[in-house]
């Protein structure tokens, strides 16, 4: 690594909190699924942002309509109207088949408006006994790094020491239907939050019918199915929505990362005036929810998906990813799962650094990817690569495995 690059990364660790352990690359260029180092060395990005990138980095169009609503009108907060907020929320529900559209910025903001919907509705529709409404969460669940949100995650590092939790929320393990139905014996359940196919959890993919199976379920003991696709929507799983896959139309729906084209946090809590309704003016909201820099990105984010027909190639590009790398037979892979290109391969090897050391090599080899959970690397590059491209990756995995013999 060159002086110059040791240097950013030295900065970051004298001056910023500790909070990430990135790879060591220091990043200041990106042009569709390839970003560049300060030395000029380019990559494939297969984080994409955490799939916030679906769109690749600078998508032409999307840059376009930033730059000129940059220069247009940026923030009035909702305090008062502007000339986009009504455009895109008729877009957005439109799009998505819901009747209103609750604006927010984060993921975990979109995720605590989900949860304050449905109590809301709990209490005023349904006629839960004040205080007593009840969310249902999955084991190994990701939804975002909020003190409440947090109260209801299984994962140590994300949880521990940042007490008292709240309460609220009853945990059953994911991809187990019988679970489900029989918490739901429990008059004061609300709502049932869960990802269709668990991300930080190492892409864990339930069975077939089991949204089906769930969303059944809720509807029969009046409980609210929420779909947190913030990772899993937009094209990112070879359908526009994970739930696509089984013609689940969630209750509430949860958007954010790609919905801000890579550009800027822009998130979305979808559902019907029964819900949606119950929230009166200044009951919720945020200061920059609904700006219109923000709605202008999102509807062309939006459209991008479709005009590039990013589901489809993230359907055909992923199955190929998975049959090569199925193909190849490493005795250091244990596992490659995945649906779309929201891919993960889990390390099998005595050395418990190996992943890491493996994203290692991968970087020397032009390749862009993070370990999670020490044993498991994450391969979801933006939804626009190409079959050339994509098979270039596959070499360059396949070259870059021979670091762990
Ligand atoms: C971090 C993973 C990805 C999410 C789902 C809500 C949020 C996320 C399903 C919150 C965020 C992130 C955030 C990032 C790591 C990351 C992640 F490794 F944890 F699983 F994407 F792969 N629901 N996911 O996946 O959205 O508030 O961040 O906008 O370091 O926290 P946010």
């Amino acid at each position: 690594m060159s002086s110059l690059a040791q240097n950013y990364l030295e900065l970051e660790e004298q001056y910023s909190a500790h909070n990430y352990h990135p790879i060591p690359a220091v990043i200041n260029r990106g042009e569709g699924f390839y970003v560049w180092d300060v030395e000029g060395k380019r990559y494939y990005d297969f984080l994409s942002g955490y799939s916030a990138l679906n769109h690749g980095h600078c998508h032409p169009k999307i840059v376009k309509v930033f730059l000129e609503q940059a220069q247009a009108l940026t923030l009035t907060s909702r305090a008062f109207h502007t000339n986009w907020f009504g455009e895109y929320a008729k877009f957005v529900t439109e799009y998505f088949g819901y009747d209103k559209v609750l604006p927010m910025n984060t993921g975990v903001e979109a995720v605590e408006t989900a949860i304050k919907l449905c109590r809301k509705w709990a209490y005023e529709v349904k006629g839960i006994k004040n205080e007593q409404a009840t969310i249902v969460v999955c084991e190994d669940n990701f939804h975002g790094r909020t003190s409440t949100v947090i109260s209801f995650s299984s994962d140590p590092d994300a949880k521990n020491n940042f007490g008292p939790y709240a309460p609220g929320f009853i945990s059953i393990p994911y991809n187990d239907v019988d679970a489900l139905a029989k918490v739901l014996e429990n008059k004061n359940i609300a709502g049932f939050l869960v990802e269709p196919i668990q991300g930080e959890a190492g892409v864990i993919v339930p069975d077939d019918g089991y949204l089906a199976k769930t969303k059944q379920l809720c509807e029969e003991a009046n409980v609210l199915f929420i779909a947190d696709e913030i990772q899993t929507g937009l094209c990112r799983s070879g359908k526009m929505l994970a739930c696509d896959y089984e013609n689940v139309h969630a209750d509430i729906l949860i958007l954010g990362k790609a919905l801000g084209g890579g550009m800027m946090p822009v998130s979305a809590v979808l559902a019907d005036d029964e819900i949606m309704l119950t929230i009166k003016p200044g009951q919720h909201g945020s200061t920059y929810a609904g700006n219109p820099l923000a709605c202008r990105v999102a509807i062309t984010a939006l459209e991008v998906l479709k005009q590039e027909n990013m589901a489809e190639n993230a359907y055909n590009m992923g199955e190929l990813l998975r049959n090569e790398l199925n193909g190849i037979h490493s005795k250091h892979i244990s596992v490659i799962r995945g649906k779309g290109l929201l891919n993960a391969i889990v390390i099998d090897h005595p050395d418990h650094n190996a992943a890491w050391k493996l994203c290692l090599a991968l970087k020397e080899n032009g390749l862009l990817a993070k370990p999670t959970h020490g044993d498991k690397i994450r391969l979801a590059p933006p939804l626009i690569i190409t079959e050339d491209q994509l098979t270039e990756c596959i070499a360059i995995i396949k070259k870059s495995l021979s670091c762990l013999d």
